[in-house]
């Protein structure tokens, strides 16, 4: 599967939901809510590699992987965490978050490729799941 595109966000469910799990203040929410209801997200992808910029107005993320080899990033929150992404199927990825420091919820995310070209980004914290869906710009 080819992650490569530019993505527009179509739906989102339950990021706040997420953030208040994660213990975000109602203010940081509110703001943060407000950010992400219109990201750009950039991937590119050369098989086994993937790079992906998530743009908003109040923050932007920046990771660069390997399916199958652990690196850092930071939970939706901002927390710095070591992750480990692999293939779940050959569409979808699924990334356990460890957190470098400090005690924290379980967080993991998933993407997925749709057979109709969409892209569905599942975050899980503890036993709540957002789901947004991308499809190309
Ligand atoms: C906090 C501070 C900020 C945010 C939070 C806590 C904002 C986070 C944002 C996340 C967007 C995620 C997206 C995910 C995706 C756009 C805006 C929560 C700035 O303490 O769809 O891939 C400082």
């Amino acid at each position: 599967a080819d992650f490569s595109g530019s993505w527009k966000m179509k739906s989102s469910e339950n990021f706040e939901d997420l953030l208040k799990a994660l213990g975000v203040n109602v203010f940081l929410r509110k703001i943060a809510v407000a950010a992400a209801s219109k990201p750009a997200v950039e991937i590119t992808q050369q098989g086994e590699s993937l790079s992906i910029q998530t743009s908003t107005s109040v923050r932007t993320t920046h990771v660069s992987f390997m399916v199958g080899e652990s690196f850092n990033e930071t939970t939706v929150d901002g927390r710095p965490c070591t992750s480990f992404p692999k293939w779940e199927t050959d569409r979808k990825i699924t990334c356990e978050q460890t957190l470098q420091k400090g005690e924290g919820p379980e967080t993991s995310w998933t993407r997925e490729l749709t057979n109709d070209g969409q892209m569905i980004l599942n975050m899980r914290v503890g036993d709540f799941v957002c789901t947004r869906v991308y499809e190309r710009d």
